[in-house]
């Protein structure tokens, strides 16, 4: 867990953190002055996410802040703003109630630059929402960017305007961040959380100030992970990445449903409904929260195609919410081709996106199953069972007869009510479907004494990869001896940049198998930025004559280095040919 400046006992850290826990999903919302240019700045379309345009377009202070005697959001409906989150499922509201861009949603006495004192419009729309969220039972919370101000003199972030040399970020705190702090959590009533962000080089004692400032007018008010040196109530993760397997302690991943955070006019990436609720079930599996960025337009108006997927989640949590609010992470710590588990008390929830034909199987459940049934199914019919143990490779088996139409398009959900805390073998398995995945992450790494190192990216990734001599292990138990097609993934660069040509050997037991590493197709990679792809190369098959328990080692024989890449691993994979 983050560490906290102040100490608190477990017990009333746990208070504190109960409703979070218990919400597992909430809405972010980026709205500021840049979404009046919509991505665009005098005809010129702006690449990259939409508040960024005043630094992404040199947009001087004096002509940015012009803006905001154009923001007239005369469309703007709080009611309806809470009404999308609630229909969603959502149970917390995240506003930006001041981005790096400097300008606040709220109406502050620390700077005029706001929306009561700097708009034609002139009304506090966090008052207003405040309102609603109270009587909807959502918790509003607030970013609130604490390092990077572009419009003050001492903010951070601004060096086209201000000269960094000469800039007093003590100041800036003085003047305006703890002072708007105190603004916002004094004038709205009870908030559930600030959301600070990029906190850059903020020293220790300004991060402590700004958590501090928090609790000393709401004690009760939480803080994320982004205050800056790991303070903080919980763990934020990279903006859209979600960990590669479970994470201890609380965390949460901020993620966009297109590519920008601030509405941009011309960003149609929009994630489907089916990607949004498999994320969803991957993250509370791993012990996360989702929070979940609208970009409403400069009108007001949160657009039509977040809406209308906002709400098809909703419509599956309302049926399959018991999987996620109040759920806890997986008691097997890898991910599964099948879909992925959560856990409340005795219960396991499978969620389920591949469906099987009639039969599901399980593998790797320590405990007894007194009854399993369909999370849709309100009469709560018994589905037929059976529990196995094949001692040859120490192996539980649990099996579940399925009708044959899934109850849910897209993940359906099967409760298996268990005996004592849920337990699972907490070795690498071959899923029940044959196929065997080996993420770099989970692999071991063994390199020659001396000489540039592996070292692990991010997100999963084995990186650094520029010389050969390394190996990386995976140890996995296999159920079903067979020949398998074997695929390599590896990531591209930011700017799509990517490099192969290596040559491999993968080994298992004494069978190698040597192939060169060639882009055969690239594909997103649903727990990381757009911007970051898989490149699949096919290396050909490898048999596995033994069940149990096997070594799978991966080198390179040859690496290519021209651009500086070489292989950036994200996963191995052995489907059944
Ligand atoms: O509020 C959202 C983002 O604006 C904020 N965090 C989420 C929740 C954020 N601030 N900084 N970053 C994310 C990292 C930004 C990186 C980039 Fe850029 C901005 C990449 C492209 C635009 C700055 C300009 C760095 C490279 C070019």
């Amino acid at each position: 867990m983050a560490k906290r400046p102040t100490k608190r006992t477990q017990q009333s850290q746990d208070r504190r953190m109960k409703w979070w826990r218990e919400a597992r999903f909430g809405m972010f919302i980026h709205w500021g002055l840049y979404a009046l240019p919509e991505g665009i700045w005098k005809g010129k379309e702006i690449p990259g996410i939409g508040e960024w345009i005043q630094k992404r377009a040199n947009i001087p202070v004096s002509e940015y802040e012009k803006l905001a005697e154009q923001f007239n959001p005369v469309k703007f409906n709080a009611k309806e703003w809470v009404q999308v989150a609630k229909d969603a499922g959502m149970k917390y509201l995240t506003i930006t109630s001041k981005h790096h861009d400097g300008f606040a949603l709220f109406k502050s006495d620390a700077s005029p630059y706001n929306i009561v004192d700097a708009t034609p419009y002139g009304k506090d729309v966090i008052a207003e929402l405040a309102k609603e969220c109270q009587k909807a039972d959502i918790k509003l919370c607030f970013y609130y960017s604490q390092k990077q101000d572009w419009h003050h003199p001492n903010g951070s972030g601004n060096t086209l305007d201000f000269d960094p040399n000469k800039q007093n970020f003590n100041q800036y705190m003085r003047e305006k961040g703890l002072p708007q702090i105190k603004e916002i959590l004094t004038q709205y009533g009870p908030i559930g959380m600030i959301w600070y962000d990029t906190p850059q080089d903020i020293t220790t004692a300004q991060t402590k100030k700004f958590i501090t400032a928090v609790y000393d007018s709401q004690p009760n008010c939480l803080v994320n992970g982004r205050a800056g040196h790991g303070l903080g109530d919980y763990q934020s993760m990279g903006d859209n990445l979600i960990p590669p397997a479970r994470v201890e302690g609380d965390w949460e991943t901020p993620a966009t449903l297109n590519d920008t955070w601030g509405f941009k006019k011309n960003d149609p990436n929009w994630k489907p409904v089916d990607g949004l609720i498999k994320r969803l079930v991957d993250i509370v599996s791993k012990g996360g929260n989702y929070l979940l960025n609208v970009g409403p337009t400069a009108e007001g108006v949160i657009p039509k195609p977040s809406v209308t997927r906002l709400k098809k989640v909703g419509d599956w949590l309302k049926i399959n919410g018991d999987a996620i609010y109040g759920a806890s992470a997986s008691p097997h710590p890898y991910e599964l081709s099948w879909g992925a588990i959560t856990t409340k008390g005795r219960k396991l929830y499978l969620n389920i996106w591949d469906w099987p034909k009639s039969t599901f199987t399980l593998y790797g459940l320590k405990n007894k199953v007194r009854k399993a049934y369909l999370l849709a199914d309100k009469t709560r019919t018994p589905l037929e069972k059976q529990q196995t143990r094949d001692t040859s490779i120490d192996l539980d088996i649990l099996t579940l007869k399925l009708p044959r139409k899934k109850p849910d398009k897209v993940v359906s959900v099967v409760v298996l009510e268990v005996t004592g805390e849920p337990e699972m073998d907490a070795t690498l398995l071959q899923n029940a479907d044959g196929r065997i995945q080996l993420e770099a992450h989970n692999g071991q790494i063994k390199s020659p004494k001396t000489g540039a190192q592996l070292t692990r990216g991010r997100f999963g990734t084995i990186e650094n990869w520029l010389t050969t001599g390394h190996r990386v292990t995976w140890t996995v138990k296999v159920v079903t001896p067979g020949t398998y097609n074997v695929a390599v993934l590896t990531q591209t660069e930011r700017n799509g940049k990517w490099e192969g040509g290596h040559k491999t050997k993968l080994t298992i037991g004494r069978a190698p198998l040597s192939a060169t590493i060639k882009e055969q197709e690239r594909r997103d990679n649903p727990k990381a930025n757009a911007d970051l792809l898989d490149v699949v190369s096919m290396l050909g098959q490898i048999t596995i004559n033994k069940p149990g328990t096997h070594d799978i080692t991966l080198r390179m024989e040859k690496v290519i280095k021209t651009k500086g890449i070489g292989p950036k691993l994200r996963a191995i994979q052995l489907i059944p040919a």
